[in-house]
């Protein structure tokens, strides 16, 4: 598919899109201690969010858009086209955040939707297709334990009960969250198929920068399994137990960090990555031996045959635990887990002809992060748009940077691509 034709090329105001960047990463600023900078903490559905979600409805009533929320907190923002029973191009990503994000992740990818429907506005161009613009409710999946909330459930993989039922580190309930911020919404939740869905995202990893490229055509999105592994040991006195009667929950954990390194340096399990991201051990005191802590694993995988693998084999090792520690009791709960998902050959066409077609360099890359888009593609022709970034890329941390050109151009390759897809 071309988008050359005879219609104005649409323009993206770039200043507009990166003070709306920066005003939105205000909400939430905390001096970030590890990194001397200022980092975004704006997880879902907390005060903050609440005023993220409040600035990002005033910029869709300046667009005059018309404006639903759904029963899981997201937000629609519609330009009706030309002939409004066609099915709408849904554009958008997220704009909660991890508790030390930076201004980019999700973010650019909603500002970014309104910043193309600007550019429409501008060219008085009105196409065939109404466009979407959407901000999924809980992408990080921080709170409440499963990422990709709003959108899995909106495609039907995840249902509204078992979401509404998820609790936060406090035990307050999602569902009664929603409520608190006054964002549960009338809308039904399960969306009807759009045309297509696009998503601009900036990359979170290093690869466009070494190949120079500014532009990635996402060619999908690899497995991700995330489970809370739970160890129930015995408290005692670290001076007097001796070494052979103790029940140590905080070695068993080490056991397991050690042992998922081991699993992805063998080789054995393609391109596995894991990571043990919390760690907490209690009573967390100097001279007690810990009698419970708790991990979670992250496996990735893009291949779904090697994940499976992983994931049999680690529960093997964890059910071998406790004979080098009788006693020690293993708990495991599965908090996330998606397949690999390829994206639509046809709407990746389309963007590589968008880049083209604007004098951008761009390569095809598959996505290390989860992202909306991959719920997306369960429902409708799906890919996205990456944006490269500086630091070799580094995201969930306050260094996060793309710069104000690469946002630009990414938002710009959007506009081409939608209009591609609403003409
Ligand atoms: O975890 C992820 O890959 C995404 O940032 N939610
Ligand atoms: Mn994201
Ligand atoms: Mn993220």
């Amino acid at each position: 598919m071309s988008v050359t034709d005879t219609t104005p090329e649409l323009t993206i105001d770039a200043d507009r899109l990166w003070s709306d960047l920066m005003e939105l990463a205000a909400i939430g600023a905390y001096d970030d201690e590890a990194t001397g900078l200022v980092g975004v903490n704006r997880q879902s559905l907390t005060d903050e969010d609440r005023a993220g979600r409040e600035l990002l409805l005033s910029w869709m009533e300046e667009l005059d858009l018309g404006i639903t929320v759904d029963e899981m907190g997201t937000i629609f923002g519609r330009r009706e086209g030309q002939d409004p029973e066609l099915a709408p191009v849904l554009i958008g990503s997220h704009i909660d955040t991890v508790a030390t994000a930076g201004a980019f992740d999700g973010c650019l990818g909603v500002l970014g939707g309104l910043a193309v429907l600007r550019s429409f506005d501008e060219a008085g161009l009105r196409p065939r297709r109404p466009i979407v613009v959407a901000a999924w409710t809980e992408e990080e999946g921080v709170r409440f334990g499963t990422d990709m909330l709003g959108s899995a459930v909106a495609a039907g993989r995840l249902s509204l009960d078992h979401a509404y039922g998820l609790t936060d580190a406090e035990g307050h309930r999602l569902g009664d969250e929603l409520e608190r911020i006054g964002f549960k919404g009338e809308r039904p939740v399960r969306l009807d198929p759009p045309h297509a869905y696009l998503e601009c995202h900036i990359e979170q990893g290093p690869v466009l920068a070494q190949e120079d490229r500014q532009i990635g055509v996402v060619t999908g999105v690899q497995s991700i399994s995330w489970q809370k592994v739970t160890l129930h040991g015995r408290a005692a006195h670290a001076g007097t137990t001796p070494t052979e009667l103790r029940i140590d929950a905080g070695l068993a954990a080490a056991q397991i960090i050690v042992e998922v390194r081991r699993m992805v340096d063998s080789g054995a399990y393609g391109r596995l990555r894991a990571t043990v991201g919390h760690i907490g051990a209690s009573p967390g005191l100097p001279s007690v031996v810990p009698d419970r802590a708790e991990i979670t694993v992250d496996l990735r995988n893009p291949d779904d045959e090697d994940m499976a693998r992983a994931e049999a084999d680690l529960a093997e090792f964890l059910d071998r635990l406790p004979t080098s520690q009788p006693g020690l009791r293993v708990e495991t709960a599965q908090m996330a887990r998606t397949k690999a998902v390829p994206f639509s050959e046809a709407v990746q066409d389309t963007i590589e002809t968008a880049a083209k077609d604007r004098g951008y360099d761009s390569m095809r890359i598959m996505s290390g992060a989860g992202h909306d888009a991959q719920e997306m593609a369960a429902i409708a022709p799906a890919a996205m748009v990456f944006v490269r970034g500086q630091h070799q890329g580094i995201s969930h941390n306050p260094r996060e940077y793309s710069t104000p050109e690469d946002c630009a151009a990414g938002i710009e390759v959007l506009a081409s691509a939608v209009k591609e897809l609403s003409a």
